[in-house]
């Protein structure tokens, strides 16, 4: 696990670096869930405000559903991973606590729809961190 994170930093690393050259980046946390994020919804169904991530964020902190004054963290009831690789959320803040799987986009799937969770079940108003699953 301390391993696979060093890779995903190293892999950051040189992400920000290709991205200087080709400058294809979604732009985080502008409200807007696009191709290449980890989007939080306020309420079910995608819906009372979205906040959408990079691939690793080890404590939401300071980070708010946009449209309202709601905090992410303990609010998060759906989701939305449009990576190409899956995203584990965790209850806790530093990727620790029960974990659940937020599917790739396109991951056995035939639209990009299907990595979407209309709710989180179990982990309802409970997410405190996430971490790509490369
Ligand atoms: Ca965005
Ligand atoms: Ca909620």
């Amino acid at each position: 696990m301390v391993f696979k994170r060093i890779v995903a930093a190293s892999l950051a690393s040189l992400a920000v670096l290709a991205g200087t050259a080709t400058t294809s980046y979604a732009a985080y946390e502008d409200g807007s869930c696009q191709a290449s994020e980890f989007c939080l919804y306020k309420n079910t169904n995608y819906s009372g405000g979205v906040h959408d991530f990079g691939p690793d964020d080890g404590a939401y902190i300071a980070e708010w559903f946009s449209g309202t004054a709601t905090l992410v963290n303990n609010n998060a009831s759906s989701s939305h991973n449009r990576f190409n690789y899956g995203i584990y959320t965790y209850e806790y803040s530093g990727y620790s606590g029960p974990a659940q799987y937020h599917r790739a986009t396109g991951t056995g799937c035939a639209s990009t729809e299907c990595p979407a969770y209309s709710n989180l079940g179990s982990h309802n108003d409970k997410l405190s961190s996430h971490s790509g699953w490369w």
